[in-house]
């Protein structure tokens, strides 16, 4: 796409509306192949197409009624591009030429034909066969001392066919090693959840959203990363529902939304509201937000009585006493403080939650990407457990999740710290005996090949070296390796961060037909949000005859490995089907999946919490009683002079490391992605004017230099003290070691900087 002159502007319009069509004939136009790229997109989440590879956002009840989101057509016509990245183009260019690129120009190079293998001579790549490059997997991870020194890295995008091969392969081989996207992204949802009701997804199923009285989103920009959802909070909105939302930005698609679908809302520019009361809490201050909530709804209770259901509370809950001695014992002052938000603003949003009767509370990134991040989840609970809003309908849990499949993979065992009930079961059907030592997550695995530790990295997907924190030591730390391994779609900056050895194997992607030797097409599966487990089958002919599929790649290294005594790897990838009939057989709520997946909505996985069973160490709902804590960074930056809090988040023309482009139409920001918003105050504070340009500066105690260079400064409406910027460029302000107490998350909301004054970067 040529590139938009750099452009600063409000945007006034409602969200979605003519900008998206418009943007999306622009998407179609860029990709070179609009007429199939249409057919394809009519084949999106319906039952006879394929999942869509954006988000992880439930499919409604009548798929037939075609769902229309910017991003997935993004998401569509990014992998059914006519750009080729063939051996020729690797011949052209060397290693070190593209490291100077970014990430746009990587990615926009188009699809990866053909396995590659780094050759440090000439420092290029060069093609190898695919016989070779599986028996050189192989080879070295037989040539390690020990099975723990790899590394299996997965991205949410893998199918769960994919996903159990993968997990398969490394506990057979002998690690639990398994790092995976959700480590940097909802891991505080699923460790909170599992503390707190016994399990780690989400209770509400999108049908709970019709009948919803109250919905609360935290920390989310819905019209940007999940705009099927929006949808959904516009139809609850107009169906008379209240939406509150705490984000500590202004975001415009939560504000106001006009929906592509809605002919006469277009027409007119639409004025939709989405949400009913709109609260921006600094960076960090939604457990404290809660907390205030909770204080009133006690101080209710004790006034008029029954606000609480205490028939839910005494029959499945403990713990209530010991949390309201603590939200009792918590003064408004350090409410206020922490939160950035005043009583009164508390108060007004607490009341929206007494007079609901059902009330499903939403989150993502917002929250989980903070030091306290776990406590506030928890909080959450708390707060959902006062009225009894589990288990029952139009209410619940809805931590958003990202990649299309993450939930799904960490279902079939993707997860580095799995529990006996799974390894044994895995062990009574294969018969061998499972490695039992808690592997790495994504943090410590970086830690462990700085150190030496690990050294051979495998990754299904993904975009470790970019989407990782503190960029620098994680590149480091990958270059020590004997080998690194991409199974990818798309060039990104990981490819180019090699090990002594390294290769690029290029896989058939979700949209494309996987053929199986009969000519039969393959069947995948995923798990969306609300653990719908469905099929899905690509239409379009692969980018290239050379590409493979995850699975074909995997069994081809596994057989190599490991010997087919235990496993058939070609039987299983000869027909999904056969690996289906494993997890099948291992995997409590997969019982006659092969079946059951090819209804035509798939199948509900259950949640216990929606039966009002919670498989805790109590058999109940247990509400926790932790302490705010003492002050979160916004509060101790404010005591250093010249420092604030950066959150690093997504613009609306990116998906995750992929940038599609140089908008964010809602943020009023086009061509440039080198931006970094801020309040009026903090403008004053820091002695910096709208349009300045800066360098950013991260905490360098340790002796690394942690910087992000030439970003123009935008005035904008946060609050004091809380300032932000998109990721990936930021990443390697954020210290390895600043993560999340618990979910060992990085704490990608949490970034402590100082600007320094700059010129522009040409
Ligand atoms: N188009 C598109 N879709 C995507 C993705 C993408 O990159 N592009 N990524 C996918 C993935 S993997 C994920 S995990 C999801 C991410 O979905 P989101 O969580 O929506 O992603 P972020 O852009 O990180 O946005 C964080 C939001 O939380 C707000 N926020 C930040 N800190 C705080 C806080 O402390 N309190 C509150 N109340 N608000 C806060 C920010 O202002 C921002 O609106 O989206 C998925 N969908
Ligand atoms: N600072 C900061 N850092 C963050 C975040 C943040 O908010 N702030 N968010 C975090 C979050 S929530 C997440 S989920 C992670 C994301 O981390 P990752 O999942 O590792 O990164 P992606 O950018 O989604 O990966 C993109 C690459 O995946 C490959 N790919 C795409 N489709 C397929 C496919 O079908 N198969 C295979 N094999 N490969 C494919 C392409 O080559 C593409 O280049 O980033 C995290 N990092
Ligand atoms: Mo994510």
């Amino acid at each position: 796409m040529s590139l938009p002159k750099e452009r600063i502007f409000e945007y006034t319009h409602p969200a979605a509306g003519w900008g998206a069509l418009i943007s999306v004939g622009r998407h179609l136009r860029h990709s070179r192949a609009p007429l199939s790229n249409v057919r394809a997109l009519l084949k999106l989440n319906q039952p006879d197409g394929f999942d869509c590879p954006g988000c992880a956002w439930g499919d409604p009840e009548h798929a037939s009624s075609f769902e229309f989101c910017e991003n997935g057509v993004k998401a569509v016509t990014w992998e059914t591009t006519a750009k080729r990245v063939t051996p020729r183009f690797f011949k052209r260019w060397s290693v070190t030429e593209m490291k100077t690129w970014d990430d746009y120009r990587l990615e926009d190079q188009g699809r990866l034909t053909s396995p590659m293998r780094y050759n440090p001579e000439t420092d290029h790549y060069e093609s190898i066969r695919w016989e070779d490059a599986c028996q050189l997997v192989a080879d070295r991870l037989k040539a390690l001392d020990h099975s723990d020194q790899a590394l299996f890295y997965t991205s949410g995008k893998a199918c769960n066919e994919s996903a159990w091969v993968f997990q398969l392969l490394a506990r057979l081989y002998g690690t639990n090693n398994l790092p995976d996207c959700s480590n940097m992204c909802h891991e505080a949802s699923g460790t909170g959840l599992s503390e707190a009701l016994g399990t780690g997804k989400g209770s509400v199923l999108l049908e709970d959203f019709e009948r919803a009285e109250a919905i609360f989103t935290f920390g989310q920009n819905p019209g940007t990363n999940h705009p099927r959802m929006l949808g959904t909070l516009r139809e609850a909105a107009d169906n008379g529902c209240q939406i509150v939302a705490f984000n500590t930005l202004k975001e415009r698609g939560l504000e106001r939304f006009a929906d592509p679908q809605r002919k006469l809302e277009m027409a007119t520019g639409g004025s939709g509201r989405v949400s009913s009361l709109y609260l921006c809490p600094a960076l960090g201050g939604d457990m404290a937000a809660i907390r205030g909530m909770a204080k009133i709804v006690f101080e209710r209770d004790d006034r008029d009585g029954n606000v609480l259901d205490h028939d839910f509370i005494a029959q499945h809950t403990d713990g209530l006493e010991g949390w309201r001695a603590v939200v009792e014992a918590t003064p408004w002052a350090a409410i206020e403080a922490q939160s950035g938000l005043s009583r009164e603003e508390i108060t007004e949003a607490a009341e929206v939650y007494i007079r609901s009767n059902a009330t499903i509370c939403a989150w993502a990134m917002g929250i989980t990407q903070h030091e306290h991040s776990v406590a506030t989840v928890r909080e959450i609970i708390n707060f959902l457990l006062l009225k009894g809003n589990i288990g029952k309908p139009g209410a619940g849990t809805c931590p958003v999740r990202g990649h299309s499949n993450v939930q799904g993979d960490r279902t079939m065992g993707i997860y580095e710290k799995p529990d006996d009930a799974f390894l044994d079961a895995l062990e009574g059907f294969y018969n061998v005996a499972m490695p039992r030592r808690h592997g790495h997550d994504t943090v410590s695995a970086i830690r462990a090949m700085r150190d030496g530790q690990c050294r051979v990295f495998v990754g299904l997907g993904g975009n470790f070296a970019r989407a990782t924190s503190d960029s620098h030591v994680c590149e480091a730390a990958l270059e020590r390796c004997d080998l690194t391994v991409h199974m990818s779609t798309r060039l990104n900056r990981s490819h180019l961060v090699t090990g002594r050895d390294a290769l690029i194997l290029p896989v058939i992607g979700r949209v494309e037909v996987d053929r199986r030797a009969d000519g039969k097409s393959q069947l995948i599966t995923v798990e969306d949000s609300m653990s719908m487990v469905h099929g899905s089958a690509g239409i379009h002919k692969p980018a290239s005859k050379e590409l493979r599929s995850e699975i074909a790649i995997l069994t081809g290294i596994a057989k190599r490995l490991l010997g087919s005594d235990v496993v058939d790897w070609d039987a299983l990838a000869g027909d999904y089907d056969r690996i289906r009939d494993h997890v099948a057989a291992v995997l409590p709520g997969f019982e006659d999946f092969n079946a059951r997946v090819r209804q035509e909505r798939g199948f509900w996985l259950g949640n216990p919490g929606a039966q009002r069973e919670f498989p805790t160490e109590t058999g109940l709902a247990r509400f926790c009683s932790e302490p705010l804590p003492e002050a979160v960074l916004h509060q101790k930056l404010a005591r250093r002079e010249g420092w604030i809090t950066l959150q690093t988040m997504r613009s609306h023309d990116q998906y995750n490391t992929t940038i599609y482009g140089y908008n964010d139409r809602y943020r009023g920001v086009e061509g440039t992605r080198q931006v970094i918003f801020i309040s009026p105050a903090d403008m004053v504070r820091l002695g910096v004017a709208d349009g300045d340009w800066v360098n950013l500066i991260g905490e360098c105690e340790d002796g690394i230099e942690r910087r992000a260079d030439g970003f123009r400064v935008v005035k904008y409406d946060t609050p004091t003290g809380c300032a932000a910027a998109y990721y990936p460029e930021t990443n390697p302000l954020i210290p390895l070691d600043s993560v999340g107490i618990k979910s060992n998350t990085p704490n990608s909301k949490s970034v402590a900087i100082r600007l320094e004054k700059s010129q522009r970067l040409v």
